[in-house]
């Protein structure tokens, strides 16, 4: 029998934490025959909500669920974490702004960053999906000592699944046709949507679609601002698909990408792509070994390097609301 790996998710009596638990419970994440210990964080006044959602994971008898651990104190979700996924945070309310939310949600990343440097695994792996993700993953990195600020992500997988999906209805063709798309730079609307590198069938799917009025004034905003369009139909975010998207993102990055594909992931930029260090950006990665790399030497054209800097921009500006926040 394997030993347990224990994954640790804050904000996880929340809409996405409900969405995740079970899943990675069965089996859906690490595979289905490695068991698993989950530690969940809450606020206090949630930990009763939290309790309840321990009593639906023990009427499931999961076999893989070898414990579970609720807590409203960081340094006891964390201890001894192999892996913790960062949902936690407060959502942006009426009145406000970006900047304000960055600073809010970012004190929440200042001191669970600071608690999970001191008492995770030393090979911790994190994923940070509270918004604003990529922002707030650079802030817990940034307090990282023992662990490695290179093992402090954040998900652009939900941005990468939406645009797969975009592409192979467009193309009328299986989503499991289409490979190589590419979400780069910030979970927001100024991400860039790639699908110049993108195949479909084998077949540049740019060439494939052939259709650059579609490419620039639907695909691209259509994936940018996906999460407003499903707000406005639900009335309630994204919470199945982005707990999905959490899903792969810790799976591949730990047992792999399939062989002659990437995903998107936000990572510490290393000045790939002219992107200089210093953000948390999202690149075209493969992973092997628990290990990720920026898959290099892809073409890019003045069209797309106009967004790819657009949007590094807005992470410098985001960086600098927040720089009072940095370790
Ligand atoms: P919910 O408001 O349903 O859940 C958030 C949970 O976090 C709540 O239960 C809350 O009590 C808890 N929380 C707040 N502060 C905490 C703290 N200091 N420690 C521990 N827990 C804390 O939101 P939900 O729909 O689950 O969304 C969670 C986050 O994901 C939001 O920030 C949202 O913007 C972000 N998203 C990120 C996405 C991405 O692609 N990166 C996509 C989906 C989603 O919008």
């Amino acid at each position: 029998m394997r030993q347990p790996v224990r994954i640790a998710v804050t904000g996880a009596a929340g809409h996405i934490g409900y969405n995740l638990l079970f899943r990675i419970a069965s089996g859906d994440m690490l595979g289905y025959r490695q068991p698993v210990i989950l530690q969940l964080l809450e606020i206090t006044p949630l930990l009763n909500a939290l309790k309840g959602v321990v009593m639906e994971l023990d009427d499931c008898a999961f076999p893989l669920l070898s414990g579970v651990h609720a807590t409203d104190i960081p340094e006891d979700a964390f201890a001894g974490a192999d892996i913790v996924i960062m949902v936690g945070s407060r959502p942006r309310t009426v009145g406000m702004e970006r900047s304000d939310l960055l600073t809010v949600n970012g004190e929440i990343f200042k001191t669970q960053g600071i608690a999970l440097d001191k008492v995770a695994s030393t090979h911790a792996k994190v994923l940070v999906v509270g918004n604003p993700a990529n922002t707030n993953a650079l802030i817990a990195a940034s307090h990282a000592r023992r662990l490695d600020p290179g093992n402090y992500t954040s998900m652009m997988r939900l941005d990468h699944n939406r645009a797969l999906s975009r592409i192979a209805a467009h193309a009328g063709r299986p989503v499991n046709h289409v490979r190589k798309a590419i979400a780069w730079g910030n979970h927001s609307s100024a991400q860039f949507p790639d699908l110049y590198h993108a195949v479909v069938d084998g077949i540049n799917a740019n060439q494939f679609i052939h259709d650059s009025d579609w490419v620039e004034k639907e695909f691209i905003p259509g994936v940018q601002n996906r999460g407003t369009e499903i707000l406005n139909a639900r009335g309630a975010s994204s919470v199945g698909s982005a707990a999905n998207a959490a899903i792969c993102h810790v799976r591949d990055w730990l047992l792999g990408t399939p062989e002659h594909d990437w995903v998107s992931m936000g990572i510490r930029s290393n000045g790939s792509y002219d992107i200089p260090e210093g953000v948390i950006y999202g690149f075209p990665v493969q992973c092997k070994g628990g290990q990720y790399s920026i898959v290099e030497g892809l073409e890019v054209t003045p069209f797309m390097r106009q967004r790819m800097d657009a949007s590094y921009r807005e992470l410098l500006w985001e960086r600098d609301q927040v720089r009072h926040l940095m370790g």
